[in-house]
C-alpha cells in the first residue's frame, strides 16, 4: 500500500520531498491537479469536487492514506470529507494540525483544552481562499488561548512558482511581508500556510528578519506521519517506486517540478 500525496499544483511537491527522505522504504503516490491549479482564487463546494475527485483517484492507484499536502484544500473540504465522504477504512489527512502542534508546542494528538502558549502574535501568510477560510485561526483556538494572528492573502505567489519566475515570486513574498507587517510590526513567530512556500523561506525570512520564527510545512508534516505510520504499520506497504501523476501536461508539469525540486521528476497522466 502507497500513501498518497495531493495538491492542486508543485507546492505538494515540498511534503513528497520532506516525507521521502524520512520514510526512503514507503512508496508515494503523487497527485498534481495541474490543469485545474491554482485553488486559491475558486470557490468552496468547487475546491470539494477538485479534492474528492483526486483523492477517489489516489484510493484507485492503492493509497488508502492520502495526505492533503494543500492548505487551500485542507481548509475548504477536509473536514467535510471526514465528516460524510470518507469511508471506515480510508485515511484522509490535513496539513493544519502538525503546523498548529507544533507552534503551540504540543504533543500529536494531544486533543486538552486550551493554553496559554509561548508564542503571542502570529504572522500567518497563506493564499486568499485559505485566509477566507479562517481554518487555522480555528484549529489554533482548539489549542492556545491569547495568540494574536494577523493573516496575508499571499496573491499571485502560487502562480509565480508554477510558472518558475521566481523574480516575480521574490518580489511578491517582499510585498506581502511588507503589508503584513504594516499590520502587525513585530509577530513572535510566522506560519507559512501553503506547501508552495517552503520553496521561498528563505525569501520569507529575509523580509520578516531573523528574530520571527517561521514554521514552514514539509518538514513537520513529514515529521507527523512517520508517527502516525508508527501506530499504525498496517498502513505502510513494500516498495520504493515513487509515481507521479497530473492532470496536467505530463510534460510541462515534469519540466516546472524537476526546476522545483532540483532533481529529475517525471510525471504521467492521472
Ligand atoms: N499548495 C497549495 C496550498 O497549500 O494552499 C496552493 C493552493 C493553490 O492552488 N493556490
Amino acid at each position: 500500500m502507497a500513501v498518497g500525496i495531493f495538491d492542486s499544483g508543485l507546492g505538494g511537491l515540498t511534503v513528497y520531498d520532506a516525507v521521502s527522505k524520512r520514510l526512503p522504504d514507503v512508496p508515494l503516490v503523487y497527485f498534481g491537479d495541474n490543469a485545474h491549479a491554482p485553488y486559491g482564487v475558486r470557490t468552496a463546494d468547487d475546491i470539494y469536487n477538485l479534492t474528492t475527485a483526486a483523492v477517489e483517484r489516489l484510493w484507485d492507484a492503492g493509497c488508502d492514506l492520502v495526505i492533503l499536502a494543500c492548505n487551500t484544500a485542507s481548509a475548504a473540504a477536509l473536514r467535510r470529507m471526514q465528516e460524510s465522504w470518507v469511508p471506515t477504512d480510508k485515511r484522509v489527512l490535513g496539513v493544519f494540525v502538525p503546523l498548529i502542534e507544533a507552534l503551540t508546542e504540543r504533543q500529536w494528538g494531544d486533543n486538552s483544552p486550551p493554553t496559554e502558549v509561548a508564542v503571542k502574535s502570529v504572522a500567518l501568510f497563506a493564499t486568499p481562499a485559505t485566509v477566507a477560510s479562517r481554518a487555522f485561526q480555528r484549529e489554533l483556538a482548539f489549542r492556545a488561548i491569547g495568540v494574536d494572528v494577523e493573516a496575508q492573502a499571499c496573491g499571485g505567489v502560487v502562480d509565480a512558482i508554477e510558472d518558475g519566475d521566481m523574480i516575480l515570486a521574490d518580489a511578491l513574498v517582499r510585498s506581502h511581508v511588507d503589508a503584513l507587517m504594516r499590520k502587525l510590526p513585530n509577530p513572535d513567530a510566522a506560519i507559512l500556510g501553503c506547501t508552495h512556500y517552503p520553496i521561498m523561506e528563505k525569501e520569507f525570512q529575509d523580509a520578516l528578519g531573523s528574530q520571527v520564527k517561521v514554521f514552514s510545512q514539509a518538514n513537520l508534516v513529514a515529521e507527523s506521519l512517520v508517527d502516525y505510520l508508527r501506530r499504525r504499520p498496517q498502513m505502510i506497504g513494500a516498495g520504493t517506486e515513487s509515481l507521479f501523476l497530473t492532470t496536467g501536461d505530463p510534460v510541462k508539469v515534469s519540466r516546472g517540478a524537476t526546476q522545483f525540486l532540483k532533481r529529475k521528476v517525471e510525471f504521467q497522466k492521472a
